[in-house]
């Protein structure tokens, strides 16, 4: 078999457009509408030339896709190596890189610590935590949306949630790129987080010990609830260690990226604050729309076809998350941020057996944070040209110079 950066290198399907452009590109970071609109108009998939692997950004087909854990599965890795037939970097996560039944077991233990009723106590903390950092900002009021809040914001609130003892914001932002940049082709951005290792990598695997855990965060939950599973002692650890890879860049991203959407959309600010029942639909619109968790690739289990493209055993498919979230068959003015449109289904947190587990944490911190920005802000301007940070997987920024006046 012929390999390719990690995966089976298949042909171009029958039908198939074979397409010359490289979605992990910070060219396309830097424009990701024109891809997404020319990766929807050229079929419901296209062939990768790059990578000889497949990318769908149809809503439909990415859903399709998504949706079916039988035959497109994750345990293969939801990057470009595909696991079967090469060693990845880390142990495979027990809940985004397995399939079920495994998955299932595993994610319950994450479920139940992150249910609904344990977000809900956090909220106070989150809303004071917003509430002191936007007064803070506001006396600078010239800050930068990204080093001064988006990454201040999580790398706060969510140590003490979880319960972490000793863990600083350089690694958890360290770690998280490593994870999110291992999904892509072994480019510079990869070369670049993976320089960062082991430290970063010696520091998170020591934080999801037991013993530097509190014993009132979420991570002692899933301690506790892991407890009576003995024949397999790795099992806590290894969830909480999703937790960190999980749990930082993405709100990192989403925060910034809803800072954006409000600076570049000061009308729409103006409606959030006039109405506040608006909040929550406001940051559902910025995932929407930005999708911070741009792609995840699946795997084909096995031959199969998807509207009439046939894709054989050990395909890698890029499903483009904010493709899909802009498709226009689905979303009117599909490139507007609106904060009255109806969001439902967006794809920004997945579909299917693999939905993000972490969703009802995310939403509680993120809104938090818009509440308090509703509440406190008079006007939201940028001050200077946002700058784009390149990643294999995440749509983040570096940079957003914005301007908070009350
Ligand atoms: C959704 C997600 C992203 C990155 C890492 C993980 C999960 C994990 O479980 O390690």
């Amino acid at each position: 078999m012929n390999l390719f950066q990690g995966h089976k290198a298949i042909a171009v399907p029958q039908n198939v457009i074979a397409w010359d452009i490289d979605p992990y590109s910070k060219e396309v970071l830097l424009n990701p509408e024109t891809f997404f609109s020319a990766l929807r108009e050229k079929g419901p998939f296209v062939y990768l030339n790059k990578y000889k692997m497949l990318a769908c950004g149809r809503y439909k087909e990415t859903k399709e896709v998504f949706s079916d854990h039988k035959r497109f599965v994750s345990s293969r890795g939801v990057g470009i190596q595909d696991f079967k037939l090469e060693k990845p970097w880390r142990p495979p996560s027990l809940v985004l890189e397995v399939d079920p039944p495994e998955h299932t077991k595993n994610r319950r233990f994450l479920t139940r610590a992150l249910s609904p009723n344990k977000i809900s106590q956090l909220k106070d903390f989150f809303k004071d935590c917003a509430d002191k950092l936007i007064s803070e900002l506001l006396e600078k009021k010239k800050i930068d949306g990204i080093s001064d809040l988006a990454e201040i914001f999580p790398t706060r609130v969510f140590p003490e949630a979880v319960g972490l003892k000793k863990i600083d914001k350089e690694t958890l932002l360290g770690y998280g790129a490593m994870v999110f940049n291992a999904l892509g082709p072994d480019n510079q951005f990869r070369k670049d987080a993976m320089a960062k290792g082991l430290p970063v990598l010696e520091k998170i695997n020591k934080q999801c010990l037991e013993e530097n855990i509190d014993t009132k965060g979420l991570a002692k939950e899933i301690y506790r609830s892991t407890a009576e599973n003995l024949e397999e002692d790795q099992l806590a650890g290894m969830l909480v260690r999703s937790l960190l890879s999980a749990g930082i860049d993405t709100t990192v991203s989403a925060i910034g990226n809803l800072l954006w959407c409000l600076a570049e959309n000061p009308e729409q600010f103006q409606l959030v604050k006039n109405d506040t029942s608006l909040v929550g639909n406001a940051v559902e619109e910025s995932l929407r729309l930005t999708s911070p968790v741009k792609a995840f690739c699946r795997t084909s289990a096995a031959d199969t076809e998807v509207s009439g493209v046939t894709i054989e055993e050990g395909t890698k498919i890029l499903c483009v998350l904010g493709s899909a979230n802009t498709d226009p068959e689905v979303w009117e003015t599909p490139y507007k941020y609106d904060v009255t449109r109806r969001t439902i289904g967006h794809l920004a947190l997945g579909v299917g057996v693999h939905n993000c587990v972490g969703q009802t944490l995310a939403r509680a911190e993120i809104t938090a944070l818009a509440s308090s920005l509703t509440e406190l802000v008079k006007v939201i301007k940028p001050g200077d040209k946002a700058i784009w940070k390149p990643n294999n997987a995440m749509r983040s920024l570096e940079s957003l110079p914005i301007i908070l006046e009350t």
